[in-house]
């Protein structure tokens, strides 16, 4: 074997592995589309149902994003349906909000999850009509239906089938349409907001600018929705680990679901700890220089 023929097998090599490589990092920008720090879940554009138009009305969600540091988690939202809903006389409160937004950490489908209770929840419209008093971040959450009383769909299937025989592609975000993790038949079986929780936690509404600031970028993905929504929470409201986080307008017109997972918060006797510990290291040296001057 010449020497040439020796390179050129050893450059095959290095670029099988370097492929292989690249195949990886596509795999994992596929299950999390990451920027910014931001992770983006991406809607339909034509799935959102007002009266007779189906795509791009006033209850069309494109996107929603979240992002973490240490001790903060950001969500944000991009659609067209404003925080103070839209006005509908036959819907409860006089308007057609946003539900709900959960976080579900069980690894169980939605409906278990709130069979047992353990399912977070955030109310961040104020005018909605959800179950608990204030908007905030909740703990040992169970959900209940409002689509029955705002004019909404009775299913998700009956959601999914209108939408595709209107033209539409019905999708929710990083889940299919159709993913079992939702029950998709029955009677008013859409569970879109809170009927009760233990409150852990406030919220703090963030500005669009805000959101930019902190590097939020929809219109990267062509989500260019009216309103864009955002609001902060302390993690340690919530547990770490792998979720799924999802929103439904009252409605159930429109709906998004997002893959994502939180770091731990930093254990605070951890950190004291390490304080302790540094300090008395600097009592040591400082004892040490004394002895040594001494001496
Ligand atoms: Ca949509
Ligand atoms: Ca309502
Ligand atoms: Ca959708």
């Amino acid at each position: 074997m010449n020497s040439t023929t020796k390179k050129s097998i050893h450059w095959t090599c290095s670029a099988a592995v370097f492929c292989a490589i690249i195949a990886l990092q596509q795999q994992k920008a596929t299950a999390a589309t990451l920027s910014n720090g931001w992770n983006y879940a991406i809607d339909s554009f034509n799935d959102g149902v007002t009266g007779p138009l189906t795509g791009g009305g006033d209850f069309e969600f494109y996107g929603i994003a979240v992002k973490e540091t240490s001790d903060t988690a950001f969500v944000a939202i991009n659609s067209n349906l404003s925080l103070a809903g839209y006005a509908d006389t036959a819907a409860a409160k006089g308007n057609i909000n946003y539900g709900d937004l959960f976080f579900n950490f069980s690894g169980q489908n939605f409906n278990t999850a709130n069979a047992k209770g353990s399912l977070f929840g955030v109310r961040f419209a104020a005018g909605n009509d959800s179950g608990v008093a204030t908007t905030g971040v909740y703990s040992n959450v169970t959900a209940k239906n409002v689509t029955q009383t705002n004019s909404g769909f009775v299913n998700l299937n009956q959601f999914n089938t209108y939408v595709a025989s209107q033209g539409g592609t019905p999708s929710m975000g990083d889940l299919a349409a159709t993913d079992p993790y939702f029950e998709q038949t029955g009677n008013w079986t859409v569970l879109n907001e809170i009927a009760a929780g233990t409150k852990v936690g406030e919220i703090n509404s963030l500005t669009p600018a805000t959101l930019s600031a902190l590097g939020l970028n929809f219109a990267q993905f062509n989500a260019v929705g009216s309103q864009t929504i955002g609001f902060s929470f302390n993690k340690s409201s919530m547990p770490s680990g792998n979720y799924i986080a999802n929103l439904f307008a009252e409605c159930a017109n429109d709906a998004i679901a997002i893959k994502g997972s939180f770091e731990a918060v930093p254990e605070p006797s951890t950190w004291l700890g390490t304080l302790v510990g540094l300090s008395f290291l600097g009592m040591g040296a400082a004892k040490g220089k004394m002895k040594s001057k001494i001496a």
